[in-house]
């Protein structure tokens, strides 16, 4: 793998990029509880560790997602004959507090027509507004705030015409439609503006755990949080995982997708975001992660590319104000990845890396997958099959699924051709 990448987004000066600079690292064991004890059955897994280990992202990372609130399904349009014929879109409002006035999400479906339904479905929150998934005309430009870009498809944070179709290849609609699947997806921003002021937009200012119970006034000035929010109050990551639950709320009702059959995915901070919505939310079927990096599938405790104090400075809103106490003390974490991995068992789980994107440490993400095999292997499922990071673009695993893309960070058409084939295999059999 070359490391003298002069692309300076996939490799920030600073960081660490030299595998014989790892330091040292123990990873806690998924199936030892913390009594000492020994997890030995995929019982003594769901009552006992699984809890555990999901308190300890809670308490050390993410924060403590609140218990869903009221919400409210509004459908605003639908077109039969989409795509050219060969799909369904449907635009619904998701009213997240349950009132007209409150937040919303605004969810855009296209489901295949040429498949028998209740299909399986991809779901996944976008970057730029649901209007830039594809360039059909007939999708509503977002309404959230999005940040400005220099080429106009957003002004003064609002989204323009020049936006449409702008992350069309990141979707692969048609390729999804072809193929029996239906696509959900909602802006991330609808949920929570991605700044550090976003929380006071967000569902995290109005729909909190529990305020000042557990408060503790930290020595780190509260940016990116609620004044008065509690050192284990979720952060943005723990809001869009929040988001991508309530949208599944709906799939539950909409007769066209089976909501058994419904795989999560999320690209980089919507890849961190897609694994911890799955890890949490045993209704996602499949939870794929492109390219998540740092806070994603890749360990910690590596220290490779992007570290903790890197993107708790960076993006102070993201993780909860205990994840703060780990900035350059990684050793310190009482968990690391592999375990938010394991979380996700025995449902299928995919970890995608790309060649280029050292930031995300690619080595990383496969050794978290790997490391959470024995959890896989209680379930008497095989993860990986391998012991050994793949070659380039060999993609590996059976309920785990592994590939490291040549090419930088994006989620491209041969990432989706891998996710669809591994679709396939768990949810077509
Ligand atoms: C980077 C961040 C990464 C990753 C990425 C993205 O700036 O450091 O952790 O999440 O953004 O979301 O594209």
């Amino acid at each position: 793998m070359s490391i003298m990448c002069t692309d300076v987004e996939a490799q920030p000066a600073g960081a660490n990029y030299d595998e014989s600079k790892v330091p040292q690292y123990v990873l806690p064991d998924p199936l030892t509880s913390s009594d000492g004890t020994r997890v030995d059955s995929p019982e003594r897994w769901q009552k006992r560790r699984r809890p555990e280990i999901l308190k300890l992202f809670e308490t050390h990372v993410y924060g403590r997602t609140p218990e869903p609130v009221r919400r409210r399904f509004k459908q605003t349009s639908e077109d039969k004959n989409a795509l050219g014929g060969k799909a369904t879109r449907k635009e619904v409002t998701v009213l997240l507090i349950g009132t007209d006035d409150g937040p919303t999400m605004d969810l855009l479906l296209y489901i295949p027509n040429n498949a028998k339904r209740p299909v399986p479905a991809f779901l996944g929150l976008n970057f730029a507004g649901n209007h830039s998934v594809h360039s059909d005309p007939g999708i509503a430009l977002a309404r959230c705030w999005l940040r400005d870009t220099k080429d106009g498809s957003v002004t003064n944070n609002r989204a323009t015409n020049l936006g449409r179709g702008k992350e069309a290849s990141r979707w692969q609609i048609d390729k999804l439609i072809d193929r029996g699947y239906a696509l959900v997806t909602a802006c991330y921003c609808d949920i929570e503006p991605d700044h550090a002021d976003g929380y006071k937009d967000s569902l995290r200012s109005i729909v909190c755990p529990r305020k000042s119970e557990n408060f503790v006034k930290s020595a780190i000035p509260p940016r990116g949080a609620p004044a008065d929010a509690a050192p284990d109050d979720w952060g943005a990551i723990g809001a869009w995982a929040y988001g991508l639950s309530r949208a599944m709320d709906y799939l539950e009702k909409e007769n066209d997708i089976d909501e058994k059959r419904v795989a999560v995915i999320g690209h980089s901070r919507l890849g961190k975001t897609s694994l911890w919505a799955g890890a949490q939310d045993e209704r996602f079927a499949i939870v794929i992660s492109n390219d998540s990096g740092e806070g994603g599938a890749a360990l910690s405790k590596r220290r490779f590319g992007e570290t903790v104090e890197r993107i708790n400075t960076s993006f102070p809103h993201w993780f909860c104000g205990n994840f703060k106490q780990y900035n350059d003390n990684e050793a310190q974490l009482p968990l690391d990845q592999h375990m938010l991995i394991a979380l996700i068992a025995p449902r299928p789980v995919y970890v995608a890396s790309a060649e280029e994107d050292l930031w995300a440490d690619p080595k990383g993400e496969f050794l978290a997958a790997k490391r959470a095999e024995p959890v896989y292997r209680l379930f008497a499922l095989q993860g990986l099959g391998v012991s050994e990071m793949p070659a380039l673009n060999q993609p590996v695993g059976k309920t785990i699924g592994y590939h490291i893309r040549s090419g930088k960070h994006d989620v491209t058409e041969y990432d989706w051709e891998q996710y669809l084939d591994f679709a396939d295999r768990h949810f077509k059999r």
